[in-house]
């Protein structure tokens, strides 16, 4: 599965909604093209009583003037055959922030340490993904254990997004409720 095809890319067997509830950090992100969530990025997802996941993501963003803001955005999960692929419908308490519709999907997780997201909003006519980001999560904001380091390396490369990725600060800036 080395060959970038989108449609090659495999995700978490049996993903289970119910267990992936909760804190997530981001420790890294892969940015799309365009505006997006800077650092500080926490997200917290949750299954209604209906079974639709949604979740709720902070992060700072700087808009205009050079206007330092924490972003809350909130996302809706609609299930697909996949359990873990999804469609996220996302939009922000502020006016000003982008809403969009993206494919989402749960590339691994051991439910209680790491996380690997991964949307393609742009798929080439080659069949690579051409406009895409990638979330790592961690539920500790100080980062991965050193175990799982090497398994989200080796999903990085199969998602085809290795040596694009940041690591995501967290100093506090969106902390306060
Ligand atoms: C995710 C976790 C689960 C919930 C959600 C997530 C996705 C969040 C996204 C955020 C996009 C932010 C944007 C910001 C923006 C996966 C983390 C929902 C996809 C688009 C600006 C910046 C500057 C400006 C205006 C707007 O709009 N930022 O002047």
């Amino acid at each position: 599965a080395q060959d970038c095809l989108v449609s090659n890319i495999t995700v978490k067997q049996d993903f289970d909604k119910m267990r992936y509830q909760g804190t997530w950090y981001a420790v890294a992100k892969k940015d799309p093209v365009g505006l997006f969530l800077l650092d500080n990025i926490v997200a917290n997802f949750k299954v209604e009583e209906d079974g639709t996941m949604t979740a709720t993501a902070v992060g700072r963003v700087i808009i205009l003037n050079n206007w330092e803001m924490c972003a809350n955005m909130f996302g809706t999960f609609e299930d697909t055959e996949d359990p873990a692929r999804f469609k996220m419908k996302y939009w922000g308490a502020a006016a000003y922030l982008q809403t969009g519709y993206d494919d989402h999907w749960i590339i691994d997780t051991d439910y209680d340490n790491y996380a690997i997201h991964y949307s393609c909003r742009e798929v080439d006519a080659d069949g690579t993904c051409l406009d895409g980001y990638s979330f790592i999560f961690s539920r500790y904001s100080d980062g991965l254990r050193p175990e799982d380091q090497k398994n989200v390396t080796e999903k990085k490369q199969e998602i085809c997004f290795l040596g694009k990725y940041r690591r995501v600060a967290h100093t506090g800036f969106c902390d306060t409720a």
